[in-house]
């Protein structure tokens, strides 16, 4: 620490009232000048951690500074609170999962006043609270009206050890829940989705319009959404009762290379099949566990297939490669051009040899198995298309299938409808009543919400509705007869769809959000949040903001019913790891020795070695986390929030050094010491301009600080970039400590821009900012508005040069002048030379040949 920090501690405790409340109103210029800033909404665990320090810092910053600017700001906070989270450690506490979640509500809250984060806690939303998930419910009544919910037998992920449904994107590639790490089981059951299949064109070709989002995101949701142009084409079966198999593909012109037909596990063909073939049964249930890129397939040997284009007939194979929920789950076989069919082929289809029907472009090499290039050249046995380019023949080939009513062009996605469907209790109840006669009937509008009752000693995992009759048994609202209350409740994801429309009406009881008031603030100009979002949260956020778009909720044409325009992704913070260079082992802070220089190498006590270090992801195995209470009440919250915006641009990974906070709060302290000094040197005028007769030394002055304010003012506005706001605070500060320690400017001028400096650091050091304000107001009679952003001036240009004087190509001596010596004619200048010293040295009794004037140099060539 800096000596004397526990001042900075003591001024945030002294202005905290003031500072977490925000600017006062000001006068706005005007009304429509609103902006909507929004960094997302945690989790209450409980605790806040560095990461949440960075994104608040960075939000109340921005929020602070369009206060200042005039606009008319919503920057609200809330709750994600649904979730697994609070339902497991109420069963370990027996609690109520309720009271857990105000609890730690109540601790995160008090964080973030201590880093002073100014929120419209006025508009403050809970997602488990009635009140909220009352509209996610009508929201998902909305969707069902739509037919955009559904219930599907599928084939889901179970989690074993959380006990519920998981969807894929929360499965990781080695088959593992993301939340406990159990190995993810299949199981078949009735589960709710959403149509957001519906909405992929749009999904996909929207991203174009979002100029303010990273590609880095955008490209990340566009190979989620994984649109392929392609063709179904229809291969006929012998089978009478099943005519003909539909398969999808996006190369349709290595038909002449098919070798067979896979098909899905579970596709229509296959299920007619298994009941009465039991090797069928058994290979299917062996299949389930194989792993994906499996190469073994079952012959469904009484089916033959005709390939559409050259007739020949080809075998159809069931195969665990191919996916169920792709295309039509049915893939034509080309082992000579893929790279899946080619292994499968080989293992399957050997006796016959591999039919290429694909040459390289000229000067390519085809000889290795499979040739998987899509650009190439129809080669031999291609009949009329030999010698086209392969996408010519594509072309081709799917337009003359197509007349013959045995192919359609087609666009896939990868994207799957969204599995919402939760077996737990810490959800929002789906409002759904099941009835024998009327199937399942919306839960009527006047009813909402559906409350999730209370539950007492939450015991075993899974989901306590099914068993509470009180909840289940119900009477049809559309026939009154006995029926069934849905028990599944929603995915948490879902409550988080659509938090950020309620924001702009949070207390309207009758409906999710007025039309008006959404229309008004939507789209939310900066969204600020984590990478590990960038797919599917704000995904289904914006397929939620196009369908409540698409029903007249709201109109946000403008940006094509976008919630997010501009979206800024933070970085991690990664703390300081030493570990022991021999075994690798994570060091405790405690098994090292320091002195305390913090420059002075650190030694792993027991050895004496020097240990490695490494910035890494926070975590407690790794001993390298940073504390967020023990940082702001050791440093202060306005040394803390600025630390935490220089070390790093805000997408770049940051890594967290607190020794290197000692900068900021000498930063700090000088700025209180100006205003003293400052303000000391008399009393001034308010409201005074910038004087019009500059010295050369005060232009130089005030162009450099109209030029850092420029920067600040960008940096905010258009770039972004809060690092660099913090280094041109620092620039300013140390102009003017230099201008006013070295007397070069005018008390005036630098009480004007002691001013300024202490009005635009102020969104990033609020209680700096207003004990310096207070500094100045009490040596002063007037008061001043130390929130209102500085206007910026012209830059000016100096009445008076300091001439260099060059002589025969050397500068020989300055000579300062009015800048209106320069229009004077010859013989005047050089009278005025000759009235100094130094002018009568070089130039008495010289012939003057040449006089060359060019902005500040008087050039004689003699
Ligand atoms: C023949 C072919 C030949 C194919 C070739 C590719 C290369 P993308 O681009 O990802 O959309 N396919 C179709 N349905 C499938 C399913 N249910 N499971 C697994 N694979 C499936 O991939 C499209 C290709 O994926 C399609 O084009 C099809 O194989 C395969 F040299 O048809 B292709
Ligand atoms: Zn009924």
């Amino acid at each position: 620490c800096f000596p004397g920090v526990p001042k900075l501690v003591q001024l945030a405790d002294k202005w905290k009232h003031k500072t977490i409340e925000g600017l006062p109103a000001l006068a706005r210029d005007d009304r429509d000048k609103n902006i909507y800033i929004l960094s997302q909404f945690p989790y209450p665990s409980g605790v806040l951690h560095i990461g949440h320090l960075r994104v608040y810092a960075i939000s109340d910053a921005l929020n602070r500074f369009y206060q200042q600017k005039g606009y008319d700001v919503l920057h609200p906070m809330g709750w994600d609170a649904f979730g697994l989270p609070a339902e497991n450690a109420a069963i370990e506490r027996q609690i109520d999962p309720s009271e857990w979640t105000t609890q730690n509500i109540a601790k995160m809250k008090d964080q973030m006043s201590k880093m002073l984060a100014n929120f419209n806690w006025d508009k403050e939303l809970t997602t488990c609270s009635p009140d909220y998930y009352k509209f996610t419910q009508m929201i998902f009544l909305k969707l069902f009206q739509h037919n955009l919910a559904y219930q599907k037998e599928a084939e889901i992920n179970w989690d074993p050890v959380d006990k519920t449904v998981l969807a894929n994107e929360q499965v990781d590639t080695q088959g593992r829940s993301w939340r406990s790490g159990a190995i993810v089981e299949k199981r078949l059951l009735k589960q709710w989705f959403l149509g957001i299949t519906k909405f992929a064109q749009d999904l996909k070709a929207d991203l174009r319009h979002l100029d303010g989002w990273p590609s880095k995101v955008k490209s990340m949701q566009r190979n989620w959404i994984g649109q392929s142009a392609g063709a179904e084409l229809e291969f006929a079966t012998n089978d009478p009762g099943f005519p003909s198999i539909k398969v999808f593909t996006t190369r349709a012109e290595t038909l002449f290379s098919v070798q067979y037909v896979a098909l899905a596990l579970d596709h229509e063909l296959v299920r007619k099949h298994v009941t009465s073939n039991a090797l069928l049964h058994y290979f299917i249930e062996e299949a389930k566990s194989f792993p994906e890129n499996s190469k073994k397939g079952f012959m469904l040997s009484g089916i033959k297939l005709i390939n559409p284009l050259t007739k020949q007939e080809i075998p159809v194979f069931v195969a665990p490669y191919v996916l169920s929920s792709y295309g039509h789950g049915a893939v034509m076989g080309c082992p000579a051009t893929d790279d899946r069919d080619y292994p499968f082929g080989h293992e399957n289809a050997a006796e016959e040899s591999i039919v290429r029907c694909l040459d390289p472009l000229p000067g390519g090499d085809s000889s290795d198995l499979p040739f998987t290039s899509p650009d190439a050249v129809m080669g031999e046995n291609t009949g009329e298309f030999r010698g086209l380019s392969s996408v010519e023949a594509r072309r081709k080939i799917v337009s003359k299938l197509t007349s013959h009513g045995q192919a359609k062009q087609i666009t896939q996605y990868r994207l799957r409808d969204w599995l919402i469907s939760r077996q737990r209790y810490w959800g929002t109840p789906i409002p759904i009543i099941h009835c024998n006669d009327c199937g399942p009937v919306s839960v009527p509008e006047k009813d909402l919400p559906v409350l999730l009752p209370k539950v007492t000693g939450l015991k075993s995992k899974g989901n306590p509705l099914s068993q509470m009759p009180e909840f289940v048994n119900v009477s049809c609202p559309e026939c009154g007869k006995p029926a069934k209350r849905e028990t599944d409740t929603m995915d948490t994801f879902m409550d988080s769809s659509w938090y950020f429309f309620r924001y702009t009406d949070p207390h309207n009881r009758r409906e999710p959000f007025s039309y008006e008031n959404a229309t008004k603030r939507m789209p939310v100009d900066l969204y600020i949040g984590g990478v590990e979002h960038a797919i599917l949260h704000l995904l289904y956020s914006r397929f939620i903001a196009k369908f409540l778009g698409s029903i007249g909720m709201w109109d946000g044409s403008k940006l094509f019913n976008e919630p997010f325009k501009r979206l800024i992704t933070q970085g991690m913070v990664h703390g300081k790891t030493y570990s022991d260079p021999k075994t690798g082992k994570f060091l405790k802070p405690s098994e090292l020795s320091r002195t305390n220089d913090p420059d002075s190498p650190v030694s792993i006590k027991t050895t004496g070695i020097e240990p490695n270090l490494t910035y890494e992801k926070m975590s407690k195995s790794k001993h390298n986390g940073a504390d967020f209470n023990e940082c702001i009440s050791k440093h202060g919250p306005d040394a803390t929030r600025a630390h935490i915006l220089f070390q790093a641009p805000i997408e770049d990974v940051l890594l967290w050094d607190e020794s290197k906070i000692v900068g900021v709060e000498r930063w700090l302290f000088k700025i209180l010491a100006l205003a003293s000094t400052i303000s000391s040197r008399g009393e001034f005028k308010a409201d005074y301009k910038t004087p019009e007769n500059l010295k050369q030394e005060e232009v130089r002055f005030h162009n450099e600080v109209q030029k850092l304010l420029k920067s600040v003012n960008d940096s905010f506005e258009v770039h972004i970039s809060l690092n660099t706001v913090i280094s041109d605070y620092m620039k300013f500060t140390n102009a003017l400590e230099t201008a006013t320690k070295k007397g070069l400017v005018r008390d005036e001028i630098l009480m004007q821009n002691l001013q300024k400096l202490v009005a635009v650091v102020y969104p990033v050091v609020p209680s700096i900012a207003e004990e310096a304000a207070e500094i100045i107001n009490q040596s002063q009679r007037w008061n001043w508005n130390h929130y209102q952003w500085p206007k910026l001036e012209r830059k000016t240009e100096s009445s008076t040069v300091n001439f260099q004087v060059v002589v025969n190509g050397r500068m020989r001596f300055i000579y300062p002048a009015e800048r209106q010596l320069l229009k004077e004619d010859r013989e005047t200048i050089i009278s005025r030379l000759m009235t100094l010293p130094e002018g009568r040295k070089y130039l008495l009794n010289r012939k003057v040949k040449k006089l060359i004037l060019k902005n500040n140099i008087i050039s004689f060539i003699l």
